[in-house]
């Protein structure tokens, strides 16, 4: 087998749905995240997923929040930021983008096709919305991505949302290389198989330098994690995608998530990239690269 590429570990602080009634180590103030991600940093994380929200934990769009939590984060390390444009339920599209201009961060996450988007306990729907984003959407993210030179991770739920990103990509509103999430366990998108890992990676490594990384919801996120591991994949743990560091124990902190993930990866004899390593294998401040 060859050697495979080192991994890059992403941890998603505090997403816009967990409450802090679930885990009461979520994260929301600037102050909260920054800690949080400098803890993640001194773990082995070398990139961090962002939402801003309100102290009371309501989600926002304030470009002025993005601003402070990259702020007190670039202060103390120079962690890749990966700043969410899903936002939350009830933002308009506009309201999703709006802080890419002004903070300008390395990545921003770009959700790749309109899709139900579900929460369920058992059989029960606890939150649905129609997550919409259009073609016109997807070509209007890209073009103001490309403008603030933030590159776009590109949120794939299931296999047809790659080809949407490759449409997208011809019509030349996206610049390869192409940086792709593989999202798992969303009820909406693909069941969270190693079937459906396998197909969606192997679609994504037929592009050219395009990366993958994996991201499963809930109690599916360790085994994917491990998974994505053996096949050459990044990998992204926190408490925006599962609150428990092992089956009905809480996680204590987004940290102790990497933490489990820096120990899985030394088990599986398979080498983090540190910041600058990182930086190559995504090839980030695009700018630079293009
Ligand atoms: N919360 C995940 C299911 C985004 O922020 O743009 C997907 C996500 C999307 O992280
Ligand atoms: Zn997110």
């Amino acid at each position: 087998m060859s050697e495979m590429e080192k991994m890059v570990v992403c941890c998603a602080l505090t997403g816009s749905l967990t409450q802090r009634s679930q885990n009461p180590a979520l994260p929301h103030t600037p102050e909260e995240l920054a800690r949080d991600a400098i803890e993640c940093y001194e773990a082995g994380a070398t990139m961090v997923h962002v939402h801003a929200r309100m102290p009371d934990g309501t989600p926002t769009s304030s470009p002025q929040v993005f601003l402070e939590i990259q702020k007190l984060i670039k202060e103390q390390c120079d962690l890749i930021l990966c700043m969410s444009t899903g936002g939350a339920p009830g933002m308009t599209i506009e309201q999703r983008l709006g802080h890419i201009p002004v903070c300008k961060p390395e990545f921003g996450s770009l959700n790749s096709g309109s899709m139900n988007f579900a929460l369920a306990r058992g059989t029960t729907i606890l939150k649905e919305i129609i997550f919409p984003n259009k073609f016109e959407t997807l070509a209007d993210y890209g073009d103001t991505f490309w403008e603030a030179g933030t590159a776009p991770e590109f949120e794939v739920y299931d296999v047809g949302q790659i080809n949407n990103i490759l449409f997208v990509t011809e019509q030349g509103h996206f610049h390869p290389p192409l940086n792709f999430n593989i999202v798992l366990g969303v009820l909406g998108g693909a069941a969270p198989t190693m079937e459906n890992l396998m197909h969606m990676k192997n679609q994504i490594e037929k592009i050219p330098n395009a990366t993958w990384c994996v991201t499963g919801i809930g109690r599916h996120q360790w085994r994917l994690i491990n998974q994505a591991m053996l096949l050459g994949g990044h990998v992204r743990t926190g408490l925006e995608d599962n609150i428990y560091v092992q089956r009905g124990v809480l996680a204590e902190s987004n940290a102790q998530m990497v933490k489990k993930v820096v120990r899985m990866a030394k088990e599986l004899d398979r080498e983090i990239a540190d910041l600058d390593e990182a930086k190559e294998i995504l090839k980030v401040p695009r700018k630079k690269y293009t």
